[in-house]
């Protein structure tokens, strides 16, 4: 595979990097994933910042055994480790991750998000961003982010239509190093923002997130269901009062909102 022609620019990454994330930055070309290599390259301990980053991954992947995939050189797919406060749960370092590509999607490309629970950004209702967190021994969490950059995800074999990405919604193609390290500087301040106000990343979140008190269903272990999200816990499970009236609290599962309240047909896939 030649991922020669349009390779990341890692010096130029290297050189505009600022704070403490990316500080110690290691690129391959090819890798199977990047969550992998970072939770591997220092055993029992990552260091604070440490990112992993590829031009392509040959077995990146999502939550629940799934499988993240983008062609080569066209998006950004790296991993970064945080050192995260014991009391802290690791579901809000991904909507840390989550508010930062936000930020970073809106300040370098005029991208209007949503954020959706538990761990995607929207653009226009699609998916142009997923995040992967997993926590490593002894204080830290990597973080993984997908984002769809310079590719259409209709024309990608395996990739859902419920995929877009920068190309898609903004028209027209964008340099990956400049979004990468606004991602980073937002990171940074985000992470900054956690050590000062416990609360701030999980309410900054909440306020974007467009589900609570909202029709909703969700497709979990036990399949679909349907219901109506009544709020989000800081430890990232989201409370579901299903039709019957009982209350679930969730986190392995995907919730869609509902167009329409009941239209949702048994063991169907609703449309987001
Ligand atoms: C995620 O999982 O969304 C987390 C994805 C994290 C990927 C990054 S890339 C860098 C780092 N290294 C890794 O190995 N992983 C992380 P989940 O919510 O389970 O979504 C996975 C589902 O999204 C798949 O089952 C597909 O349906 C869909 N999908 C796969 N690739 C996609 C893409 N490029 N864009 C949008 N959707 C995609």
């Amino acid at each position: 595979m030649d991922l020669q022609a349009s390779r990341l620019d890692i010096e130029s990454i290297r050189a505009g990097l600022r704070g403490s994330i990316g500080r110690h930055l290691l690129y391959f070309p090819e890798t199977g994933s990047t969550n992998a290599e970072l939770l591997a390259s220092r055993p029992g301990a990552p260091v604070h910042g440490a990112v992993v980053i590829t031009d392509y991954q040959t077995a990146g992947r999502g939550r629940l055994q799934r499988v993240w995939l983008a062609p080569p050189c066209s998006s950004l797919l790296f991993s970064v480790a945080l050192a995260w406060p014991e009391d802290l749960p690791v579901a809000q370092s991904v909507m840390l991750a989550a508010l930062a590509v936000a930020d970073a999607l809106e300040s370098q490309v005029r991208l209007k998000t949503q954020l959706k629970w538990p761990n995607d950004v929207l653009v226009d209702g699609k998916k142009i961003c997923g995040i992967l967190g997993e926590s490593s021994p002894r204080g830290y969490v990597v973080l993984g982010i997908g984002l769809n950059v310079n590719f259409d995800p209709s024309g990608t074999p395996g990739l859902p239509d419920t995929a877009t990405s920068v190309e898609c919604a903004a028209g027209g193609r964008v340099a990956r190093e400049p979004l990468f390290l606004a991602v980073a500087g937002a990171l940074e301040m985000w992470y900054r923002g956690v050590t000062r106000n416990r609360d701030g990343v999980f309410r900054a979140w909440c306020s974007r997130l467009a589900l609570i008190g909202k029709d909703v269903s969700v497709h979990d272990s036990t399949g679909w269901w349907d219901g109506t999200a009544i709020c989000l816990n800081p430890d990232g499970g989201l409370r579901v009062r299903a039709r019957g009236g009982q209350e679930r609290l969730v986190y392995a599962a995907d919730v869609s909102l509902r167009a329409k309240p009941g239209t949702l047909q048994a063991g169907k896939r609703p449309l987001q």
